[in-house]
């Protein structure tokens, strides 16, 4: 087999998102991209689930051995929820044809010459090494046979939410990323009681089992007694898995895990830790406190109440992106300007479609551009906020025209909306200062 390169004639991609000029499609390649809000951090906080300890020796210093402090009469039960190779697994249900195959989505590979990266791949391409973030030249080495698909990143958010209305007739959600978030199982007061981790893991089931009746698609849950120990959990057994750790087991499932498991230790913090010899979240446990403090400041004294299973249990509001950029790689280094005008008009096309699709309205306009030598500038600007695309486009265009002024070979634009402002139940210019 021959690898498939954006394929056309599908059912499926007449349903993706416009691609612009032909051009544009065969020489270059784009990066969709949202950020996300700072996870929030695991260091005690008003809201907080202690483990039981098994002894009062093992109890950190400075915490209680009481079961919550939330003010409940009901032990936090959380789930965390994440869908199972979300791009490509949303790219497969509208494809069935593509069953079986290794799937990987993200930049066009252009014969192994393509110069993005991989947003995804499904788990049969992931045997072959292919996982999210490495170029997709490298993706298309290791498996040239893959079927390789654009980011359609509008149509993603589209099943994410509905993804989250399915999750939230079960349980209080907080969505913290495009295909993951938070579930409250504890207990209510009131008349749906739930309470148990046994109850907890039944209303879990019937989510999994809704989302692939109602989208096609599956996810791994995990559930835990906190925010922290809930994610790790959805981790340990993907795809499709349902995974429940309870507070005693925290020894046995959660301290053989790598440091890096625990939320919170970055790849810095992990050569700061590795460097010490604490490779596992069970030697952050064991670790003195004021050791910890020395490597990482607070935070490793933050870790270490982390590594002992304490951790937030508290909800927030909706998941909402804090910026939404799309930028665009040429194929070849170019100072034309019809070209550059051109694909900076398409870049602002579909980073003001994507902030429709999200619903959001915007208050700065940025600009990115990166020269053949890798020289990278961005510029910014706020605006009164909005949700015009003539805003995007005219500012863009300002914004970006110094820069090329040089006469410079670009290697890469994009475009960026930051100052996001939740536009549901926001329609009047005038209620946004
Ligand atoms: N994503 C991306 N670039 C990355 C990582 C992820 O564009 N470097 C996108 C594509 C993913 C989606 O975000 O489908 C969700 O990210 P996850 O980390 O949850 O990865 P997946 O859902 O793809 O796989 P997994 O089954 O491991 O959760
Ligand atoms: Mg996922």
């Amino acid at each position: 087999m021959q690898a498939t390169v954006f394929a056309p004639g599908s059912a499926t991609l007449n349903n993706a998102r416009p691609t612009g000029t032909a051009r544009f499609d065969q020489t270059q390649t784009e990066k969709a991209t949202m950020e996300l809000p700072k996870a929030k951090s695991v260091a005690p906080a008003a809201s907080m689930a202690f483990p039981k300890q098994s002894d009062g020796k093992d109890t950190p210093r400075g915490h209680t051995k009481n079961a919550s402090t939330t003010g409940h009469n009901y032990e936090p039960i959380i789930a965390h929820l994440d869908m199972d190779c979300f791009f490509a697994q949303v790219e497969q249900v509208r494809r069935p044809e593509l069953a079986g195959l290794p799937v990987v989505v993200g930049a066009d590979p252009r014969h192994g010459h393509g110069r993005g990266v991989v947003c995804t791949a499904n788990y049969v391409a992931r045997k072959f090494g292919i996982k999210s973030a490495i170029p997709i030249s490298q993706a298309y080495r290791l498996c040239p046979d893959a079927i390789f698909l654009p980011v359609d990143y509008r149509h993603y958010s589209a099943v994410s939410r509905h993804i989250f209305q399915i999750a939230s007739e079960f349980a209080k959600t907080e969505k913290t990323g495009i295909d993951e978030g938070y579930l409250d199982l504890s207990g209510t007061d009131g008349a749906r009681t739930i309470g148990t981790f046994t109850a907890a893991e039944q209303t879990a089931r019937q989510i999994k089992a809704a989302i692939l009746d109602k989208t096609g698609l599956t996810c791994s849950i995990g559930i835990a007694w906190n925010k922290g120990i809930a994610k790790m959990a959805a981790g340990m057994q993907k795809p499709n898995g349902l995974t429940v750790v309870k507070q005693h087991e925290l020894q046995a499932k959660i301290w053989p895990l790598p440091a890096e498991a625990l939320m919170g230790v970055g790849p810095q913090n992990k050569i700061r830790l590795n460097h010490a010899n604490i490779t596992t979240i069970g030697q952050i446990a064991r670790s003195k406190p004021r050791v910890l403090a020395e490597l990482l400041g607070s935070w490793g004294l933050s870790l270490h109440a982390a590594a002992w299973g304490h951790g937030s249990v508290q909800l927030g509001g909706f998941w909402q992106p804090k910026s939404i950029s799309r930028e665009t790689t040429f194929g070849t280094d170019t100072n034309n300007w019809v070209d550059l005008r051109a694909t900076l008009d398409e870049l602002c096309n579909r980073v003001h479609s994507d902030a429709i699709a999200e619903n959001v309205w915007f208050k700065t306009v940025g600009v990115k551009i990166r020269f053949d030598n890798f020289e990278t500038h961005t510029r910014a600007k706020s605006i009164k906020t909005t949700q015009a695309l003539e805003s995007v486009r005219t500012v863009a265009k300002d914004s970006i025209w110094p820069a090329l002024e040089s006469g410079r070979k670009v290697r890469l634009v994009g475009v960026r909306l930051s100052g996001l402002v939740d536009g549901s139940g926001q329609k009047k210019l005038g209620e946004f200062k």
